[in-house]
């Protein structure tokens, strides 16, 4: 049922003298799925270690063993390292949290004045937002599902979970609705952000001087846009301050760094912005959607997922969860830890040694080198047992989790650089499937076949579905069954304590 990534089976490449083999890399086997899943192909032909020489001054090492990723995920030998893709980034993203170096001044100060508004503190305010933005995109299904007599239509499952995600943090973030749903084209800010992710992309590998000249324009153009964007939200809350609990943007502009009582600097600000708008929803629109694909695929998944949340929000057709009920979903959370097992939406990130040492007690690796982590081969690799392409959620039980040695799961990075977002998107994930398995079947009117494509974030590419609202009788199943079938309670009962091993 799962797609396989495909693996290509040429010989291997003879090792260098350091051990590690060197890939060539045909054009064939590149292909035009997206660099993160040409490594994946790669990695199934040169085994867990090889050197990919991109360029002349450019040959990132990729690695993608537990064994060999544990070792790099060893913050006292190495740091996070901006691989092409990023450092390309900082021309419209700077010092921004997640393209600043860790030496720079700017990382250690946005991520001490930020942090708390990560914590669970700071997501409780945001649940009313996440519901918000949710309840804009059951609104657009419920039409789709054909209330009303008209028959269903599809749904394009990643483009609507897209404006859900980007409403919510613009919302949750910065008090500013882009309002996705209600537009005809693509919000300006939208556009110009795509436009300069898809330019950057382009960049990679590219010699120096090769550039399009129009392409460049255009790309000037969108980053003047999105700084103007977000030169205006800066503006607007500068005007009017907001009186309910303090959201990303005030901690940006308000809150000092203890250490030395400053604020952060307007150009900091405008890059941070920009940095979390884009950072804060193409990921988590992808996970959404990797996981209602399997959930349409595997009927015994989306029966446990249905019976949990039946279970926790009864017959009531429009259920309002509120924080906590949504934080003790815990075998919806399990769906989303196994969809991002396999398709980690963000699919690698990168590392590098502090000082020349050697990898893993053998291979010798040279200070400031770049090393991408191939989060979606280790999260194939061995400790996952022998039949990995399957999707199953009970992998991230509590006890199948303990099990496990660390670092064999990376979806949100490693360290003190891992991801600061992670139990945001973690939260409006839970909560938006949880409301969607609540409400709707999910049919495959299609036949889908999964196609997996890297923009900047894997996405399963032209994904529609087609819904049907669940009746009342459906939801009650559970909680008024047949005797000796009653209240069977929500499945891992006795779990809602278990939190995701996501950062070790
Ligand atoms: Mn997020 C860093 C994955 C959702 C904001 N994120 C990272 C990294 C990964 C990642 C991997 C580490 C990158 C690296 O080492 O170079 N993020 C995800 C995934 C999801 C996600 C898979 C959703 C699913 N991220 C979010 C959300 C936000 C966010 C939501 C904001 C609300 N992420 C960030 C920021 C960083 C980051 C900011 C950089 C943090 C730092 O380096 O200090």
């Amino acid at each position: 049922m799962a797609a396989r990534i495909s693996s290509v089976t040429t010989g291997g490449a003879p090792p260098g003298p350091d051990g590690i083999p060197e890939a060539t890399v045909t054009a064939e086997e590149f292909g035009d799925d997206g660099y993160s899943l040409a490594c994946v192909r790669v990695a199934r032909r040169l085994g867990p270690i090889y050197r990919w020489r991109i360029s002349d001054d450019y040959a990132p090492l990729l690695v993608s063993s537990q064994e060999l990723v544990a070792d790099v995920c060893d913050d006292s030998r190495f740091g996070k390292d901006l691989g092409a893709g990023l450092r390309f980034a900082r021309e419209y993203i700077g010092d921004g949290l997640f393209t600043a170096y860790t030496e720079e001044e700017n990382w250690r100060r946005a991520h001490t004045i930020l942090r708390p508004a990560f914590a669970v503190d700071g997501l409780r305010g945001y649940h009313a937002f996440m519901l918000r933005a949710a309840r804009r995109l059951l609104d657009r299904w419920d039409q789709a599902a054909g209330q009303g007599g008209t028959g269903p239509t599809p749904v394009d499952v990643p483009g609507d979970l897209t404006r859900m995600t980007l409403d919510t943090i613009g919302l949750a973030g910065f008090g500013y609705d882009l309002e996705s749903f209600t537009r005809e084209e693509p919000h300006p800010f939208v556009r110009a952000m795509n436009g300069a992710l898809t330019y950057s992309r382009l960049q990679v590998g590219r010699a120096p001087g090769a550039e399009d000249p129009d392409l460049t324009g255009q790309y000037r153009a969108d980053c003047a846009t999105m700084a103007q964007t977000v030169d205006e939200v800066i503006r607007a809350r500068r005007a009017a301050p907001s009186t309910g609990p303090k959201d990303l943007l005030d901690l940006m502009l308000a809150a000092p760094y203890p250490q030395t009582g400053e604020l952060l600097d307007e150009l900091n600000v405008r890059f941070q912005v920009i940095s979390f708008l884009i950072a804060g929803h193409e990921t988590t629109s992808g996970l959404l959607s990797f996981a209602l694909y399997y959930l349409m695929k595997d009927p015994e998944t989306l029966h446990l997922a249905q019976r949990e949340v039946d279970v926790a929000f009864g017959a009531d057709p429009n259920p309002e969860p509120a924080f906590a009920e949504v934080r003790k979903l815990t075998y919806i959370r399990q769906v989303l830890q196994e969809a991002l097992r396999l398709w980690p939406t963000a699919p690698s990130f990168d590392r590098r040694p502090l000082h020349d040492t050697l990898l893993a007690g053998r291979y010798p690796v040279r200070a400031g080198e770049t090393i991408s982590v191939v989060t979606s081969m280790l999260h194939r690799d061995a400790v996952w047992g022998d039949d990995v392409e399957l999707f199953d959620a009970s992998r991230f039980g509590r006890d199948q989790m303990a099990q496990r040695p660390p670092h064999s799961y990376k979806p949100f990075g490693t360290g003190q650089r891992s991801c600061i977002g992670q139990q945001f998107a973690l939260h409006e994930a839970m909560l938006m499937l949880a409301l969607l398995v609540h409400r709707y079947r999910l049919l495959d009117h299609g036949g889908y076949s999964l196609d997996v494509r890297q923009t900047l974030t894997l996405k399963p590419a032209g994904f529609t579905m087609t819904l049907a609202r669940r009746r009342a009788a459906e939801r009650e199943r559970w909680t008024t069954g047949a005797p000796g079938q009653q209240n069977p309670g929500t499945p891992e009962q006795g779990e809602s304590a278990s939190r995701p091993d996501a950062v070790a």
